[in-house]
C-alpha cells in the first residue's frame, strides 16, 4: 500500500495550485527587492510573444485590442495554475513529481528571462527563489494533509492520528458539525479543538491527543493499521493552505509596491522640468528674518508636513498618468502629463495649510510650486455658468471638492508638477496635485490628481463631506508663536519672541503679541512676495524672572483681527489666539 493514497485528489490540486501561488508571490516580492528587473510571469508571456506565429499575433491583436497583452498575461497564468495543480495532485504519491515540477517550472521561467534583451543576471534570481519557496510549500501542505506531525505541535510519540473535526475523510464517521474543519478559516491547530471542546488552555496539547466530547473522532482501529497510514488531515491542509495563500497574495502585494516605488522613482528622476512661463517674484530678501528656531520662510520638502487617507503612497507613472475634465462642460478634456508640460507654467509661493491643524500646531508649510494654471486648463473643457464645484480625483479615490469661483478668479491656482525647484516628491503627490491658495487642503490640494468632475455642491460631496467637515474650506487667519518654545525656559533680559502668521490670499497686515494678559504690541513683519505666504514676525521683549504667558494675534489686510473664540479644527478650523507658557530664570 502506498504510503501517500489517503490525500484526496482534490487536496493534491490545491496543494499544488497554492504552492504555485507562493511561488508567484515570493518570486515577485523578490522581484520588487533586487528589481528593477522581468516579472518570470511578464517574460514568459513576452516570450510567448516572441515565439508565436504573426498570423496568430495578429489575429489576437484585432480580436483583444488594447487588451492582447492582459489576455496573454491571464492565458499564461491559467495555464501556470492548471500544471501547478496538476503537479499538486500528482506528487500526492511521489513527492519527487512535485520537485521535478517546479524544477521545470524554474527552467522555463529562467529561459524566458534570459532571452529577453534586456536581461541581466539579477533577473533570474526572482524566478529561482520563487521555483524553491514554492517546491518547499508543497511539501509542507503535503505533509500536513498527510497528517504528518507538525514540529510546533507534534506530540513527543507518534501517537495514533484522529481525523479532523468535521470528518473531512469519508471512510471516518463525522461526529463534529460538518462546518468545523470546513469552515477554511485559519485556526491554530489544537486552538479549535480546545473551542469546540469548550475553549481554555487545553487546546495546547496538540494534535495528537483525542478528548472525550470535543467532536474529535477517534479512528477505527482498521485504520491505524501499523501506525504508519497517516490519514487525510483536511483541517491541517486548510490551515496550511490558508497560510500559503496570505504568503502569496502578501508577497505579490508587497514586491508590486516596492517594485512599483522603484520605477516610479526612476521615473521621476527622469522628469526634466520646463521652465516657468510665469516665474514668480523673487522672495524679497528680508522674507526671512532668519531666527534661530523660526519656521524658515520657505519649507524644505524634507519638513513638509504630509496628511493623506493613504496607507500606502500611490505610485503613480507620469507615462500612464492622465487628467480627465467632464462633467459640467462643454468638451471634456483629457491630458497627459506631456501635454500639462507644454502649457505655460506658473511658479508661486503658496502656504499650505490643514484644516486639522490645530491653533500653534505645525500642519502648515510653505513652498514655492511650479504647474499650470488651473483655470487654463478649466476653460479648454468649458465650464458651464451653473457649476459650482470642482470634484478633484486621486489615484488613491479621495476627493476634494473645490469652488469654481475661487479657482477660477485669477490666484495661482496650480496644476502643480514641482515643489521649491524639486520635481513633486513622491509623498507629495507625484506626478501633479493641485495648490489653491487661500483653501484649506482637504478641499483643495488634492495630490495625485487624475480626474476632476465639474458639478455643483447640492449634487456631489467630496470624501471628508460626509465625515463630519464642512463643504467649504476657507483658511482662517493665524499666528503662531516659534519661540521661545512652549514650556521652554531662557534667561532673564533681552529675548526674542517670534512666530510665522498667514492669512492666505488676503495678507498679513498686524502682528500683535502681549505677555502675562498686557498691552498688546506690535510685532515687526517680515517682507513677503505676496498675499499667498505666511508671514514672520518678531519682537523684542525684556524678559523678567518667573513664569510667563505670552499670547499672539494677527490681523489680516482685510481689517480683521483673529478672534479669541476657540473652536477645535473640526468642523471649518480651529480659531483663537496661541500661546505659550516660559520660564525666566
Ligand atoms: N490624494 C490625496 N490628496 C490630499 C489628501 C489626501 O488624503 N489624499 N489630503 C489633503 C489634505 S487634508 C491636506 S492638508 C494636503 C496636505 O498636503 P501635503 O501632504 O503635501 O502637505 O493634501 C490634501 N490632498
Ligand atoms: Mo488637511
Amino acid at each position: 500500500m502506498q504510503r501517500n493514497t489517503m490525500v484526496p485528489a482534490w487536496a493534491g490540486a490545491l496543494a499544488g495550485l497554492v504552492s504555485g501561488g507562493v511561488a508567484l508571490g515570493v518570486a515577485q516580492l523578490v522581484a520588487g527587492v533586487v528589481g528593477p528587473t522581468t516579472f518570470p510571469v511578464v517574460a514568459v508571456g513576452d516570450a510567448t510573444v516572441d515565439l508565436t506565429p504573426a498570423p496568430v499575433k495578429d489575429f489576437a491583436i484585432r480580436a483583444f485590442g488594447e487588451n492582447d497583452k492582459a489576455v496573454l498575461l491571464g492565458g499564461v497564468l491559467v495555464v501556470l495554475a492548471a500544471v501547478a495543480a496538476l503537479i499538486g495532485l500528482l506528487s500526492r504519491r511521489r513527492p519527487a513529481v512535485g520537485h521535478l515540477g517546479f524544477v521545470l517550472f524554474g527552467v522555463i521561467g529562467v529561459l524566458a528571462v534570459v532571452t529577453r534583451p534586456d536581461a541581466g543576471a539579477l533577473d533570474v534570481v526572482p524566478t529561482v527563489v520563487g521555483v524553491a519557496a514554492g517546491a518547499w510549500a508543497l511539501g509542507l501542505l503535503l505533509r500536513r494533509a498527510q497528517g504528518a506531525p507538525h514540529p510546533a505541535t507534534a506530540p513527543a510519540i507518534a501517537a495514533p492520528r484522529h481525523a479532523a473535526p468535521g470528518g473531512a475523510d469519508p471512510r471516518v464517521p463525522a461526529a463534529a458539525p460538518a462546518g468545523a474543519g470546513a469552515s477554511g478559516v485559519p485556526r491554530q491547530d489544537g486552538a479549535a479543538e480546545g473551542q469546540e471542546g469548550g475553549g481554555g488552555p487545553e487546546g495546547e496539547a496538540g494534535a495528537g491527543v483525542s478528548r472525550g466530547g470535543g467532536g474529535a473522532v477517534e479512528r477505527p482501529a482498521v485504520m491505524r493499521a501499523g501506525g504508519q497510514v497517516p490519514a487525510f488531515d483536511r483541517r491541517r491542509l486548510l490551515t496550511g493552505v490558508a497560510g500559503g495563500v496570505v504568503v502569496a497574495g502578501a508577497g505579490a502585494v508587497l514586491g508590486q509596491q516596492l517594485g512599483g516605488r522603484r520605477a516610479v522613482d526612476a521615473a521621476r528622476g527622469g522628469v526634466t522640468l520646463p521652465r516657468a512661463a510665469t516665474p514668480a517674484r523673487p522672495v524679497p530678501a528680508g522674507a526671512d528674518l532668519r531666527i534661530g528656531g523660526l519656521s524658515p520662510f520657505v519649507t524644505p520638502n524634507k519638513d513638509f508636513y504630509r496628511v493623506d487617507t493613504a496607507l500606502v503612497v500611490p505610485q503613480v507613472d507620469p507615462a500612464d498618468w492622465t487628467l480627465r475634465i467632464h462633467g459640467m462642460v462643454d468638451r471634456p478634456v483629457e491630458l497627459t502629463f506631456a501635454d500639462l508640460l507644454k502649457l505655460p507654467l506658473t511658479e508661486a509661493d503658496v502656504t499650505l495649510t490643514c484644516v486639522s491643524n490645530e491653533v500653534g500646531g505645525p500642519y502648515v508649510g510653505n513652498a514655492r510650486w511650479l504647474g499650470a494654471r488651473m483655470s487654463d486648463v478649466l476653460r479648454r473643457a468649458g465650464l458651464r455658468a451653473d457649476a459650482d464645484m470642482l470634484l478633484s480625483t486621486s489615484a488613491d479615490g479621495f476627493t476634494c471638492g473645490t469652488p469654481v469661483d475661487v479657482v477660477m478668479d485669477g490666484r495661482d491656482a496650480l496644476f502643480a508638477v514641482a515643489m521649491n525647484g524639486e520635481v513633486l516628491p513622491v509623498d507629495h503627490g507625484f506626478p501633479v496635485r493641485q495648490v489653491v491658495p487661500g483653501l484649506y487642503g482637504y478641499v483643495s490640494a488634492t495630490k495625485w490628481v487624475v480626474d476632476i468632475k465639474v458639478t455643483r455642491f447640492d449634487r456631489d460631496q467630496a470624501y471628508w463631506t460626509p465625515r463630519g467637515w464642512s463643504a467649504m474650506g476657507p483658511i482662517k487667519t493665524q499666528s503662531r508663536i516659534d519661540v521661545p518654545k512652549q514650556g521652554g525656559s531662557l534667561k532673564a533680559g533681552p529675548a526674542t519672541i517670534a512666530g510665522v502668521a498667514w492669512a492666505q490670499h488676503t495678507g498679513v497686515d498686524a502682528v500683535e503679541v502681549r505677555v502675562d494678559r498686557g498691552q498688546w504690541r506690535e510685532a515687526r513683519l517680515a517682507e513677503v512676495p505676496g498675499p499667498d505666504t505666511w508671514r514672520q514676525w518678531a519682537i523684542d521683549w525684556a524678559a523678567t524672572p518667573g513664569g510667563h504667558t505670552i499670547e499672539v494675534r494677527a490681523t489680516d489686510a482685510s481689517g480683521r483681527t483673529q478672534t479669541e473664540q476657540p473652536a477645535p479644527p473640526a468642523p471649518d478650523g480651529a480659531s483663537g489666539w496661541h500661546s505659550v507658557t516660559v520660564q525666566v530664570a
